[in-house]
């Protein structure tokens, strides 16, 4: 009401509470445009974001809703896949990206440097942000299933702002944003997109999307549970489930035939021949187990022997870790890794040519005290750092 009043009747009006605004010494109102005459920005500047406060994106990037602003590129993006309809055992992973948004609260793009990395992902001059999450239904699953093959595949067709923004004459050294380039179709640079899900289904649409851009590719997956369909087999054939999209991956061409490579499998099986068919899915198999025997650097060369210079998808299940550390998830299995060893394993994907990467199956309903929204939160930082090394 008081804006609306003649300046002349407001400068009276400020000249009789001028001890309330001591630092204004100017005549210029407190209304105008210039925001430094404020009281909080004069006093403490910016209305920057702390740990806990603002709204959530991850690591508190900008936010945008890219799906449907053509102009607005990047170089990474975060994606949420707010999608877990086709779960076998506890539902809750559409709450994911929420889960996982909330447990990097107190990261940030000005203190992402590690010892860790030896790095800030957020400093290589490559643009990352936060694109939201792509509306899912969850009542068909075939419509949300198109909905996220939809979404990543325009959001990956895009340019990357850095090849669209070529004449960085600016000083900063600007590193290309992957060697993926040169496995791409049309031999251009597309945006890297890291998924925050939902559940493992998700997959299917991303490996069916990268599919157009890339062709088949390899994939690095990490979880306690195969996921290549030999439970299903009791199932109708052609349901896609969250145990059972490699296989409907596999039937599509959509993987480079016997390249691909699990980590951390222990879920209990219906017998020898589940493994069978899983190698006949086109993967290999590193038990939980077999860490103590060959350590992490076992695992790793293990892993990069699989796929070798071949674009790789980086698939990680949170129940690869064990519950005891991540419990907030559908299909909980005893005895898994620990956070430390996954996180150093995927620090030795360095210098893979990853095409893209997702977290999947947090189900934050069974969470305390964010603890495993705070560990999701944290590969998704090590899966950026290995992205933009
Ligand atoms: C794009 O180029 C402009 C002008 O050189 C520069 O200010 C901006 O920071 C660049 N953006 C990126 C992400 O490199
Ligand atoms: C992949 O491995 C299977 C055995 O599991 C084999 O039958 C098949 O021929 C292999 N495919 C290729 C393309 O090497
Ligand atoms: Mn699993």
């Amino acid at each position: 009401m008081i804006s609306l009043l003649p300046s002349f009747v407001l400068l009276s009006i400020l000249s009789i509470t001028a001890h309330a605004h001591a630092h204004d010494h100017t005549t210029q109102t407190p209304f105008s445009s210039s925001v430094e005459e404020e009281e909080w920005t004069s006093k403490y500047g910016p209305q920057i974001d702390i740990g806990f406060s603002g709204p959530l994106s991850f690591s508190h990037l900008p936010q945008t809703r890219c799906l449907d602003s053509p102009s607005t590129l990047f170089d990474i993006a975060i994606l949420g896949m707010p999608f877990d309809t086709s779960v076998s055992y506890r539902p809750g992973a559409r709450f994911g990206p929420f889960g996982i948004r909330s447990g990097s609260r107190r990261m940030g793009a000005t203190h992402g440097w590690t010892t860790f990395w030896g790095m800030n992902p957020y400093e290589q001059g490559l643009e990352v942000i936060d694109c939201g999450d792509v509306p899912v239904s969850p009542y068909d699953n075939a419509l949300a299933i198109d909905q996220m093959e939809a979404a990543y595949t325009t959001l990956i067709s895009r340019p990357t702002l850095l090849s669209s923004n070529s004449s960085s004459s600016e000083g900063v050294e600007a590193k290309p944003i992957s060697k993926s380039a040169k496995f791409a179709k049309d031999g251009k640079d597309h945006p890297r997109i890291v998924t925050l899900g939902g559940d493992h289904t998700i997959v299917l649409p991303i490996l069916r999307a990268l599919y157009k851009v890339y062709g088949p590719v390899s994939v690095i997956h990490y979880d306690s549970h195969m996921d290549t369909g030999s439970a299903t087999l009791r199932t109708p054939k052609g349901i896609i489930t969250h145990g059972s999209y490699f296989l409907h991956a596999k039937e599509e061409g959509l993987l480079i035939a016997n390249t691909s490579i699990h980590a951390g499998i222990r879920g209990k099986l219906s017998g020898p021949d589940a493994l069978r068919h899983d190698e006949s899915v086109g993967f290999e198999l590193l038990p939980t187990e077999i860490i103590d025997d060959i350590g992490v650097d076992g695992i790793v060369e293990r892993l990069r022997a699989r796929v070798g210079d071949r674009p790789v998808y980086v698939s990680v299940d949170i129940d690869v870790i064990d519950p005891g550390l991540a419990p907030a998830t559908g299909t909980p299995e005893a005895g898994g890794w620990t956070t430390r060893e996954v996180k150093r394993t995927l620090r030795g994907l360095k210098g893979l040519n990853i095409v893209g990467a997702d977290l999947v199956e947090v189900a934050p309903a069974y969470d305390h005290a964010d603890i495993t929204s705070i560990v999701a939160a944290d590969l998704v930082h090590d899966f950026l750092a290995l992205m933009t090394q």
